[in-house]
């Protein structure tokens, strides 16, 4: 068993103990445990193989758990979990997934109706008759409703980082087919969209159709959906991802990235630009109307060019401007990851983080950074250990001093603080000035009215400490939508006030989204690409996705902090 799938296991069970109304601190431990062993080094399944090591060495895991781990790994389930599942249908579970009941009441709508999907569950919203049971009403069934329509409208996609992750697999594998000449990703994960609803792929090269066959022989190719001489589609893995793979001539391939990299809506205007210039586009190349005689179509440049455009970097393919843009000669040098010099936003063994200080440095200097902020999170995280007022003076203390020693890249010493309900910082602001750079973060009560969370996040920008927003929008993507506030205002006034929006490339968050950055700028806003790193490996992984949203929203290196050289960043932190 795979560590990830004991996290999941483990945090199940905590829901499943939540609808029992089981105690607190046990559900807790099970949960503490469940995030701790997702993010630990070693296999779980090693140590207890191994009998030198023991499981209760991985933070959180007490003689009580280690006992579970041990029988979840020998038999797949274990005593706790069984007897759960023989009093609630496991069903259940995906009712965590809408919002407004909580585990009280899922366990109620049960107990009552014997409610047990998201299906039933909307149906006695529909009813009226959620609002009968005790502490629930009218409002309540609405927002569960719209929780509902939300929960359907993202299922289906999948996060960018997983289709990343399918491409990295299965190009390499279609590579080894003998006689191709490319290979590559074309459609939304192209163009860097947060999410995704399939994978497609396009190949040329004398071994094309070979390489058909090989996908759909893939071991994890568990569905085939079709396959002809030219397409196949599976679906892949136990997750399903749809993966669509064309083969091509060498001479269409340009036009086919064209083509299937879409947006379709950029593509329908650029056909309709085509027509006016007497050519027809599609994923075979570009042609003449009169005589069919090919003008363009084995590279994209060329495709744009025949068109009288400057190449559109894939991101900004999305109908909103940036063919005029091409032809006036006014796309954007759009930011690129070699442009980033440090990073601003991540958290250490101090809080809860999987690694130390000076860890966390190596792998950012490895990087090549110049520099990094340590933003470890305020005392309101108790359950992160986050910081109070003592540990963060002594923290900028630390770090002067660790400066001072030498070290391999610059460090400045920084806090994810957070943005109370009533919009003031977590930390008194004599602290809070102790530290190099401060960002605010909403961690908590997300549920406000937008003129109130509007009025939370405006105050904070009052606060003379803080530099940065921490992911602005709140949103996890498939799972809670950003909370809703005045953005424009909000954005107007993190510009007026020099605080730096941050873009925050967690795959899970990519917070803020590209049409968000774009509108931010527009109204003069100025921002921050940071990983919130919670282990070293984040670093690499999570900065080309921030890089990505930045693209997607139109952002040269000089609207980004962080591609700022060490002198200068220094100057652009600096309090006044
Ligand atoms: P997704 O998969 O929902 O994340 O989004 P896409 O953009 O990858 O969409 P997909 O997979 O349906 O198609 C890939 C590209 O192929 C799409 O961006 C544009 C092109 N395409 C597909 N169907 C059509 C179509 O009916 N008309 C046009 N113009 N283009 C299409
Ligand atoms: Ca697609
Ligand atoms: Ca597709
Ligand atoms: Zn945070």
């Amino acid at each position: 068993m795979e560590n990830r799938e004991f996290a999941r296991v483990l945090a199940e069970t905590a829901d499943l103990m939540e609808i029992a109304g089981e105690d607190g601190f046990r559900i807790r431990s099970y949960r503490n445990a469940a995030s701790a062993i997702e993010g630990y080094p070693e296999r779980v399944d090693d140590i207890l193989a191994n009998p030198e090591r023991k499981v209760t060495d991985i933070p959180g895991v007490g003689k009580g758990l280690a006992s579970v781990l041990e029988e979840l790994s020998r038999r797949g389930s274990f005593e706790k979990r069984d007897a759960l599942l023989a009093q609630f249908p496991p069903t259940l579970l995906d009712l965590f997934k809408i919002q407004g009941l909580g585990p009280k009441g899922i366990a109620l709508v049960y107990q009552h109706y014997k409610v047990a999907t998201i299906d039933e569950l909307e149906r006695i919203c529909k009813e009226q008759k959620l609002r009968e049971l005790p502490r629930m009403g009218a409002k309540l069934e609405e927002k569960v409703l719209k929780s509902i329509a939300q929960y359907r409208q993202r299922t289906g996609r999948f996060l960018l980082s997983f289709g990343q992750k399918v491409a990295g697999e299965l190009i390499p594998y279609l590579s080894e087919t003998g006689g191709i000449e490319k290979i590559a990703a074309a459609g939304s994960l192209r163009r860097g969209k947060d999410t995704i609803g399939d994978l497609d792929l396009l190949v040329t090269g004398p071994g094309a159709a070979d390489a058909l066959d090989r996908f759909v022989q893939h071991p994890k190719a568990h569905t085939v959906l079709g396959k002809g001489p030219n397409k196949a589609s599976i679906q892949y893995g136990l997750e399903g991802l749809q993966v669509d793979l064309r083969a091509l001539p060498h001479e269409s391939y340009g036009a086919a990235m064209q083509y299937f990299t879409g947006s379709k809506e950029h593509n329908i205007l650029l056909r309709s630009r085509a027509l006016k210039l007497g050519v027809t586009l599609n994923e075979y190349g570009l042609f003449r109307v009169d005589d069919q005689q090919r003008v363009a179509g084995e590279t994209e440049e060329e495709v744009y060019a025949a068109l009288g455009l400057a190449w559109i970097p894939p991101e900004l393919r999305e109908n909103c401007g940036e063919i005029e843009a091409s032809l006036e000669g006014r796309l954007p040098a759009l930011i690129e990851l070699s442009d980033i010099r440090g990073d601003l936003h991540m958290h250490t063994t101090e809080t809860d983080g999987r690694a130390t200080l000076e860890e966390m440095a190596e792998a950012a200097h490895a990087l090549g950074y110049q520099y990094i902020a340590i933003t470890d999170h305020s005392k309101a995280l108790a359950m992160a250990n986050g910081l109070d007022e003592k540990r963060a003076v002594a923290f900028a203390k630390q770090v002067r001093d660790l400066n001072r020693s030498g070290l391999p890249l610059r460090i400045f010493s920084g806090l994810e603080c957070d943005i109370k309900r009533n919009g003031e910082m977590d930390l008194a602001e004599d602290a809070l000035a102790e530290l190099d750079i401060v960002i605010g973060s909403v961690h908590s009560h997300m549920n406000l009215e937008a003129t109130e969370m509007t009025d939370r996040l405006m105050r904070a920008l009052e606060s003379p400490s803080m530099r940065v927003m921490g992911h602005p929008t709140g949103r996890i993507l498939l799972n809670r939508d950003p909370f809703p506030f005045d953005f424009e205002r909000v954005a107007s006034q993190a510009a007026r006030r020099n605080v730096y929006l941050e873009i925050n490339g967690s795959p899970e968050r990519l917070d803020l989204s590209g049409a968000m950055v774009r509108t931010a700028k527009a109204l003069g806003a100025k921002f921050a690409i940071s990983t919130d790193s919670h282990q070293t490996k984040h670093l690499g992984i999570n900065m080309p996705f921030g890089v990505s949203m930045a693209r997607r929203g139109w952002l040269e290196a000089r609207d980004v902090l962080n591609t700022l050289p060490l002198a200068e960043f220094e100057k652009a932190i600096h309090k006044s």
